[in-house]
Order: C-alpha cells, then structure tokens, then sequence
C-alpha cells in the first residue's frame, strides 16, 4: 500500500521539519488536501481579546501600562510588518504554525520529558494478579495494538470530527515506528514507519533489560496471541536477575545532559545498533517489576505516578526508554497504562488507540493455532564503561529528586457526568472549567491564568491553541459564589454566563482564532526579523499571562480511564479529565517542592465546587438565560 514512499525513502523521516514532510498517497492525502489551512487572525482582534484576557489578571494600573504598549505595538507599524510576515509565513507552508509549536513546545524545550512533557495514562485495573496473567494480557495488548496498525496502515481509519467538522488526521501516521532523539540544542523525532523495509518488531523491556521481539511471520501475518505469549515467556526466563545497569533511565534526564551521555553512549557500535533497535521498534511494552501494595483509595493516583515516572530508580523506572513514543506498560498485579513522548502527537489519537485496544483484550480468544517454533527474541546488549556508569549514577539521582517532588492524586468525582450539565443545556466541559476557577478562587483568594487544550485539528496538521478559562466572567461568578449580599438566582446567572463565556472562548479557538498561537507567531517572527523584541512580550502582564498555574485539558475516552500530567510551572497544577456520563475521572498534580501547592487540596475544592453549583442550580427555578 505505500510502496510508493517505500521506494523513495530509505531513509528515516527525521522531524526537524515538520511531520508535514511525510507524503502519503491514497486516502488519506486526498482527505487532508481537503482540510483548510491554519489562518493568521485579524492583528486587531487578538490585540482587543489579549487586552480582555488580562482582565481577571492584572491591576488596573498593570492593564492600563500595557494598554498603552499594545497601542505603541500597532501604531509604530511594528504589529503590521509581524501580522504581514505571518500571513507571507501562512501562504508559503502547509501550516504556518505546526513546525513553530514542534520546535518551540517540545523538541527545543529542556527539562526532561518525565513529568514534564510525557502524559501518562491510567487504563482500568485487569483481572489478574499473577505472571500468567500479566504476560498473556501483555500478549492481547500488542495483539491490539498490532490490529490498529493494520488500519492505519490500510487508511482504513475513520475520519473524526469535532463541531460537525472533519479533523487532520496526520497524528496518526506519527505514533507507531517512532522516537524521539536528544541532540544538543534541539531533539529531533525519527520516524520509521514509512521507510522501504518497515520494522516488523517491538521492544520489551523487563527487569531494566531490553529484547527486540519480532511480531510478524515471514509471510507478514502477525503473530497470534498465543505465540506472542511464548515469545514473552522466553523474554521472562532469561532476564531474571535484577541487579542489571537501569540504563533506560538515561532518558529520563534533562535534554541536555542526555544528549550529552547519548553522544558518548553510541560510540560504542554494539550500543549503537541496540538504541537503534529501541527507536526502530513499533513501540515498546514494559513488563514491570511489582509495585508495594497502597489502600484502594491510593490506588490510581499510585499507578498514575507508576506511568509517569516509574516510581524511582528502585522501582521501574530504569524499565522505560522514556524517548520512545509508545510505550504500554504491564504489571503483575493487573495495572496496566501508558506513557508517551508527546512531541509526535496530542492526546486524542493516543486514546483512540487505546479504547482500540481496550476492546480488542475484551474478545473472546480465537482457537489456539499449531504453534511453530519461533527462534528466542534477542537480547539488546549495551558495553556500560566507567563514563556511561557515572551518567547512570546521576541521572537516577535527577530522576529520584522528580519523584519525590511529584505531588498526584487521581479521583473520581461521582456526583454526576456529562449528563447534568447537558440536563441544563450547558456544556458539560465548560462546566467543568468554571466550577475549576471556583476551587482555585476558594483556595486562594485570586485567579490565575488557566490554560485549556484545545484542538487545531480541524486545520491541515494542526496542534493547539489555548482556551484562557480565566474570563472577566468567571471572576464575577467567583468573588459572588459565596458572597452572603448576593441572591442565588444572581450566581446561577452569573455561572451560566461564565459557562457560555467559555464555550464561546472553545468555540472561537477550534477555529482558529484564539489568541496564544498567534502572539507566539508574532514573538518568534520577531526573533527571527527585528533587531529588538517588541515591549509588549517583556511585559509583566505578558509574563503573567503566560504563567499558567493551571494547566488543564480534557481527553475524553469510551475506556473508563484517566490521563495525567505535571504541572508546567514551579507553583502550578497539571489538570486533567475524562468526562464519562455519569462521572468525571481526573488527576489533579503539583509540585511538594512548592508549598502553596497540594494536588489532594484542589481535588478536594474541586469535588465541593462541582457539588456546592449543582446543589445552587438544582435548588432554585430555571433561569432567564
Ligand atoms: N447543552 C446540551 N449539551 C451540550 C451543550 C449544551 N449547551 N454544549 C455541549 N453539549 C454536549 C455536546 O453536544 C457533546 O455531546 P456528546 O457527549 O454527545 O459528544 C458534549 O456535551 C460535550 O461537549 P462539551 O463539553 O462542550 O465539550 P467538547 O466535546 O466540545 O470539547 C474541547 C471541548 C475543548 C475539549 C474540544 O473542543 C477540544 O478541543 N478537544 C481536544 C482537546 C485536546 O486535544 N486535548 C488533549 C491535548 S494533548
Ligand atoms: C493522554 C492525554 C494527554 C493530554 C496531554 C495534553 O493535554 O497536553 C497538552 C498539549 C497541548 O498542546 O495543549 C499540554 N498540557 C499537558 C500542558 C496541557
């Protein structure tokens, strides 16, 4: 079926371009030349709303500084030339702000990827709790996984929507066969899926040991279930010991420093040749070590720690290539999740995968074939020198400093769904968002610039821009909800004018005209072509508008699970739910370095504000709105 590229590319794609370089024929091409392009929005429009974002913010004497930096911006022509370099910028490229936010929000951004950057999925508990288990759910997995493959690889997905509008579906094609790769400056992804002989196998990794696990016959078929099974079993029996080097665990460092030990790690040809074996791969499942054992209501927000991080370098951490894009992981006790490198993709394509996948363990195992023998999986073997010891050593230090100062808690909130919002023609998601403001206002007395994901997909190789949930709006519901002067039919008004605020906020940046990406555009245009940076980016409002203190997105799924994230600054929340009908899984995380954060607390303010504005809209007549 892409025989045609296969030809021409011998190649990896290496993503220091945009993922747009990749071509693919057929269907999905004649789909996504249909998508429109990403358009720049209207300079004055984004100047207007910035102003109007920073609002709930910033003082009036703050606002009124940078009113008047924002007015010097548009009538020195500088905000001119920079809006008429975007829209040049817009003309030329497929997406004139794709390649900009790969750059800029991943493969140039620093820290390290664990907790930082890679989102961690939380699937449902399974039904067993031995090694038998473990290894034949881990079998159905890659099984599942393998069957998704088919369908991308046939274009045989079915296209998305999103507000009756077909999506890019581009994300897809970048998730399986690909890694990113540390370099000095700026990472870069490689992909592999699209080369002349495409890989045929996996990566499994057990007791900090890596096997490259072919899951394809000659003939192309995949392997069934059961030979899976026996291949995993061989991979089991013979990396018993557990006192081999964590080597994975180099992943998990700051860029820098990982670049700096890869260099130095791939001089050695044998390793070489065992790293490219790991970013080749399809994907990778790691079969981890048991975990201690915590009371139920621990439970999740555990695992959630055990898919972002590992636990610690005791733990499984050191079983994790952290760089590859997918990696499904197995415990012996029935959990089982995700974690991935989020530069190749957001998170619905992710989550489709596994909802595939979550349906395809459910079946009903087909007759057991006569099995062939399969030769053993091989073993990737690595030459540790003193050096590449020593950088063991410190990045399992670095990586033991960020568990302990990962703050998580996972709960589900049962009170209700998606159903009562929509019971009162309000969107449940902006419901969600609003009574969010209302928990931080309780906890601290302000508001804080709050980001939400939203989705750009609806462009050809679109990301995100951002829902700014803080609005003039949610302030005002806010400072009224327990204010005793008001009545409550006056905050019922006040909630669902928050709640439309923010729809129509959602509504306006699915379509490409919300006002983060564009002022980023500008920023980076600028850096690019001025001599000096325009005052309105050295800006204190600036600065404020972009501490996001808390981060949020919505990631919904048919599987009942729960995605999470860390915070993206010092004293912030990471914020993520699954709205189902009748409940809402989140994960709330902080930083216990920061003292004026606690993930359990917000969690807890934001069950009572879900509760306490139900309780305020059940209990008083329909309103006016
Ligand atoms: N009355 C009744 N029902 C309503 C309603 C109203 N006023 N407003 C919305 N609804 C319904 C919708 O029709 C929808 O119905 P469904 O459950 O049958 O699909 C449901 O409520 C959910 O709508 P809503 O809560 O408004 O959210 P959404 O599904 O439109 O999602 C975003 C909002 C921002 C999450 C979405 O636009 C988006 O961008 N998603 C991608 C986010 C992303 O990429 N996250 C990961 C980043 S890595
Ligand atoms: C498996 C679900 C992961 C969700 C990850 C997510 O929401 O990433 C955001 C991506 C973006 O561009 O908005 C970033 N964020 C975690 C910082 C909100």
């Amino acid at each position: 079926m892409l025989a045609f590229i296969a030809k021409s590319m011998a190649k990896p794609v290496r993503l220091v371009k945009p993922v747009s370089s990749v071509k693919l024929p057929g269907r999905y091409l004649t789909h996504q030349e249909g998508l429109p392009h990403l358009p720049v929005p209207p300079l004055q429009q984004t100047l207007e709303r910035y102003m109007l974002a920073l609002k709930p913010l910033v003082s009036q004497e703050e606002w009124n500084h940078t009113k008047q930096l924002v007015e010097d911006f548009r009538e020195s022509g500088v905000g001119e030339r920079l809006q008429k370099g975007l829209e040049r910028r817009g003309k030329k490229m497929e997406n004139w702000l794709s390649d900009w936010w790969l750059q800029t929000a991943y493969l140039e951004y620093r820290l390290p990827v664990v907790v930082h950057s890679s989102p961690g999925v939380v699937l449902p508990k399974q039904d067993f709790a031995d090694r038998q288990g473990q290894l034949r759910f881990a079998a159905k997995l890659i099984e599942g996984v393998l069957d998704f493959k088919t369908m991308i690889d046939n274009e045989a997905l079915p296209v998305e929507y999103l507000g009756g509008k077909p999506l890019c579906m581009n994300q897809y094609y970048q998730i399986l066969s690909s890694c990113r790769v540390p370099g000095a400056k700026r990472d870069s992804v490689v992909n592999y899926s699209q080369v002349k002989k495409p890989p045929t196998h996996i990566t499994v990794v057990h007791n900090f040991q890596f096997f490259e696990l072919d899951v394809y016959n000659s003939d192309g078929t995949p392997l069934t279930v059961d030979q899976i099974f026996t291949q995993l079993e061989k991979i089991w029996g013979t990396s018993l010991q557990t006192n081999k080097e964590p080597i994975g665990i180099l992943t998990s460092n700051h860029r820098n420093s990982w670049a700096k030990a890869y260099n130095n790690l791939i001089k050695d040809k044998t390793n070489k040749e065992s790293v490219r074996t790991i970013q080749k791969s399809i994907f990778t499942v790691c079969l981890d070590a048991p975990m201690p054992r915590v009371s139920d209501e621990l439970y999740k927000s555990r695992v959630a720690a055990q898919m972002l991080h590992g636990a610690g370098s005791r733990w499984n951490s050191g079983n994790r290539w952290f760089d590859k894009t997918l990696q499904f992981i197995v415990a012996e006790d029935g959990s089982c999740g995700l974690v991935y490198e989020h530069a190749p993709s957001e998170g619905p394509p992710i989550v489709a995968l596994l909802d595939h996948i979550v349906e395809y363990t459910k079946k009903p195992e087909l007759i057991r074939s006569p099995m062939t023998l399969l030769p053993m999986p091989k073993k990737l073997r690595f030459n540790i020198t003193p050096e590449i010891k020593n950088d063991i050593e410190k990045a399992k230090q670095n990586l033991n400093i960020m568990v302990h100062d990962l703050d998580i808690k996972v709960f589900v909130f049962d009170g209700f769904g998606k159903d009562f919002p929509k019971k009162e023609q309000l969107s449940p998601d902006a419901f969600i968002q609003v009574a969010l403001q209302l928990a931080y206002y309780r906890m601290y007395g302000q508001a804080c610039a709050t980001y939400e994901s939203a989705s750009l997909r609806m462009f050809r190789l679109g990301r995100t821009d951002t829902i700014r949930s803080t609005s003039v709006d949610s302030l005002h519901f806010v400072q009224s909800m327990d204010d005793p002067g008001k009545q409550n039919q006056e905050k019922i008004d006040l909630f669902r004018k928050a709640v439309y605020a923010h729809r129509l906020y959602t509504d306006m940046a699915i379509s490409g005209k919300a006002i983060d990406r564009h002022l980023l555009g500008m920023k980076l245009l600028a850096i690019e072509d001025l001599v000096s940076m325009p005052e309105i980016f050295m800006d204190t409002s600036y600065a404020v508008a972009m501490h996001f203190n808390l981060s949020t997105s919505q990631v919904p799924a048919k599987t009942d699970c729960v995605m999470c994230f860390g915070p993206v600054v010092p004293d912030g929340y990471g914020v993520c739910y699954n709205p189902m009908e009748s409940h809402i899984n989140f994960s709330v995380s902080a930083f216990n370095s920061c003292a004026e954060t606690n993930a359990a607390r917000l969690a807890h303010y934001l069950e009572r504000a879900l509760c306490d504005v139900q309780q305020l809209i059940q209990h008083s007549p329909k309103s006016k709105l």
